[in-house]
């Protein structure tokens, strides 16, 4: 029983909880209280959580205090290692619902029968950055799947780019080290603005397709609920007869796609580093399930020895219009984690997770992922029993002889644990399968032992060439401007030539527009390529974002200034119109206790202005009484919310009285002069606005010639 001399208090108000004060006046929750009772990890319960115990009042602390030395030392082991590369992450919980069942094609179970939902779970991430790095990092996103199947768990480990750097996997740990932060100074992390990167990839021109994706709008997505994926190599489904057929995975995402600006990516990384954490809880904890269509390229051995590249070369695409996506099912993401650091930071993904009627190809990047993947999960979890952390663990049956280990906590009961054995029943544990059980594709390989590239994968740049084509004017201006970007970080003057040299087998206009950007005087002779380019690829329209724009705007998010007076008519109706489209309203105000509107009431705001960047949003409003638009006038953070909305060619919603504001950053004092991108919700209905929003941003702002 606690008494006053050994610390427990009176009883005190703080607010709206009552809690117990003591004698130095910490704060002391006790059980009484209602509450469970607090134990150490031996379930032996706890008196006091506030103080150390010490010999006198003021006097050392006594290594006898179990319950002290079991805290902080649980506390100074909760690290693991992060993840060499997609450290950052972030995972979450759906199924994968199967169409029509794909016997022909493969005895996979999750495509055995219409409607069959396997529960997966995927985990997002940036490549380069650490784990405490920003979201809107220039990346490659990966997009793992483990999906629980009855006859195992498949992991088709992906990313939002459908190409790699390098063709082959000893080339893993340069690209890697050279993308990274720099070893002697321990920055820049979280980019490839730096030289080391553009020193590797200017002397591997087979990265140079990879340089096209990773410099376009696909490595600054909105989110990761507006990006597609892509198992990138060639892999190899089977059917119950055993014949096999090529396949190309692809995630295509429901919502449409969508991407930020560079611009508005570099404030976002201020404003808000878990913006896209933050969107897929959002989506999800509020019912707005975010889905993707998987997609199947499927062809066979006619169909690759006709192609024009290796299906092998992970530097390669096989375009749409030549092999169709067919859809087959779709992945619904409808539940968050419990907890982060035992599902999304634990999960482990390996690419040799696959089960029957799915099997790899020589694709010499996917052979050396099956050896990383399973090595970095020791490293990372520090036990061969990661199978058995629940994320992890297959939800079907299974049955195996491994044992013991570090934290063996699955383990099996009975005397065998080895096979062949004679103990009779269930006691003699499992056996094999012959006809069931996992058979590799017997492909007929032969050839002499060597290190040799092969020359089908010699075209580096044709591919590269048909990304670029294939993109909008708006797309192509924003690739040109990445590359000036980020060579423009470069220090030394060599790399930037050297890279322009082999912009120019790309495409003339981008190697001279870049050129022009980094103040090149004149343009280096292009770098003698491997093997002449093709001019003559098609355009692949599927290849770009904007061409393929989702005209709704549904999932997407306004912001909404607010100020007191603020019309509450014109409110009430854009939340109506926003909800009709399931899109979402979040109001900002002068103050995060929110605004009186012109009917007198209150309405709460989500966010302060000074917190609440119009980056935040897909699409932004203003609803300010001249007295309200006056007072943001004199604040920078509200100046910026309407030069920013303006620079990321953001369409804007309006009242009159918002028009102070809008002189005070600049803009025309009458609103006809304001461009099309802004739209008055007096003049027009709010529905209208949201109905102009679908077109994502008035890209019209962008077509003004830059002097
Ligand atoms: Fe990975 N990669 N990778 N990778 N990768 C890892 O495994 C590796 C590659 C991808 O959310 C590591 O568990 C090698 C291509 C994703 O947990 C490691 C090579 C693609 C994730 C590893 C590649 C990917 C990883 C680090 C070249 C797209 C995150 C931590 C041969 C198809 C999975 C880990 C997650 C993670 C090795 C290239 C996707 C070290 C050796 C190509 C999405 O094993």
């Amino acid at each position: 029983m606690a008494t006053e001399a050994d610390g427990a208090g009176r009883r005190v108000r703080y607010g709206d909880q009552e809690v117990v004060r003591g004698r130095g006046g910490e704060t002391h929750q006790t059980a009484a209280d209602g509450r469970g009772r607090l134990t150490t990890e031996q379930g032996v319960p706890v008196s006091d959580d506030q103080n150390t115990l010490r010999a006198g009042e003021r006097g050392p602390s006594l290594i006898e205090d179990f319950h002290f030395r079991e805290k902080i030392f649980h506390f100074d082991h909760e690290r693991i290692p992060e993840r060499v590369v997609h450290a950052r992450g972030f995972g979450a919980h759906g199924y994968f619902e199967n169409y029509q069942p794909l016997a022909d094609i493969t005895r996979a179970d999750p495509f055995s029968e219409a409607g069959l939902r396997t529960p997966v779970f995927v985990r997002f991430s940036t490549v380069a950055g650490n784990k405490g790095s920003t979201d809107l990092a220039r990346d490659v996103r990966g997009f793992a799947t483990k999906f629980y199947t009855r006859e195992g768990n498949w992991d088709l480990v992906g990313n939002n780019i459908p190409v790699f750097f390098i063709q082959d996997a000893i080339k893993f740990p340069d690209i890697i080290h050279a993308a990274k932060q720099e070893p002697d100074r321990g920055f820049p992390q979280a980019q490839t603005a730096h030289d080391n990167f553009w020193d590797f990839v200017s002397l591997m021109p087979e990265s140079t397709h990879m340089l096209m994706w990773i410099m376009s709008d696909r490595a600054i997505p909105r989110s990761f609920r507006f990006m597609e994926g892509f198992g990138v190599h060639t892999f190899r489904l089977v059917n119950e007869a055993g014949r096999p057929t090529y396949v190309k995975f692809h995630w295509k995402p429901k919502q449409g796609m969508q991407s930020v600006l560079w611009n508005e990516a570099l404030k976002i990384s201020g404003a808000d580093p878990d913006f896209h954490r933050r969107d897929l809880w959002d989506a999800i904890t509020s019912g707005a399930f975010p889905e993707w269509e998987l997609c199947l390229q499927l062809f066979d051995d006619d169909f690759a020895d006709r192609f024009e590249f290796d299906v092998l070369d992970p530097t390669k695409i096989i375009p749409e219009e030549a092999v169709p996506a067919r859809p087959v099912g779709r992945l619904v993401l409808d539940r968050v984690v419990d907890n982060f650091f035992a599902e999304t930071e634990q999960v482990a993904f390996c690419t040799q997770n696959v089960i029957p009627g799915i099997d790899f190809t020589n694709d010499p990047l996917l052979q050396g992922r099956n050896f990383s993947y399973l090595d970095t999960q020791l490293k990372r979890l520090g036990s061969p029993n990661f199978t058995q952390l629940p994320v992890n663990a297959p939800k079907c049956p299974f049955a195996h002889f491994q044992q013991d280990g570090h934290m063996a906590m699955t383990n099996p009961v009975g005397r065998a644990n080895y096979e062949p054995n004679s103990w009779p029943g269930p006691a003699g544990g499992p056996r094999e399968d012959p006809a069931g059980g996992y058979r590799s594709y017997p492909s007929e390989e032969a050839g002499a032992k060597r290190r040799l590239r092969p020359e089908s994968f010699a075209d580096h740049y044709s591919q590269a060439r048909q990304f670029y084509i294939s993109q909008t004017d708006i797309e192509r201006r924003h690739i040109a401007y990445a590359f000036t970007f980020e060579l423009s970080k470069c220090d030394s003057e060599e790399i930037r030539i050297r890279m322009v040299a082999g912009l120019r087998n790309v495409d003339e206009d981008l190697a001279a527009t870049v050129a022009e950007g980094l103040g090149l005087r004149e343009l280096p002779d292009p770098v003698e390529p491997a093997r002449q380019p093709r001019r003559d690829l098609p355009a692949s329209p599927a290849l770009s974002i904007l061409r393929r724009g989702p005209d709704s705007f549904a999932g997407r998010k306004v912001g909404v200034l607010v100020t007191n007076g603020a019309d509450a008519e014109t409110l009430a109706a854009l939340r109506a119109a926003a909800g009709a489209e399931k899109a979402v309203v979040e109001i900002i105000a002068p103050a995060v206790g929110g605004a009186d509107t012109s009917d007198g009431a209150r309405v709460r705001a989500a966010q302060q202005i000074d917190g609440a960047p119009s980056v935040l949003y897909d699409a932004v409003a203003i609803l300010a009484s001249p007295g309200g638009a006056r007072v943001l006038a004199a604040n920078p953070a509200a100046r910026d919310f309407v030069t920013d909305a303006v620079a990321h060619c953001k369409f804007i919603g309006y009242t009159s009285g918002a028009v102070p504001l809008f002189e005070a950053a600049g803009l025309p004092a009458e609103p006809a002069g304001l461009d099309g991108g802004f739209m008055s919700l007096e003049e027009h209905p709010p529905a209208e606005f949201i109905a102009r929003c679908r077109q994502l941003r008035f890209w019209e702002r962008q077509r003004v010639p830059v002097a």
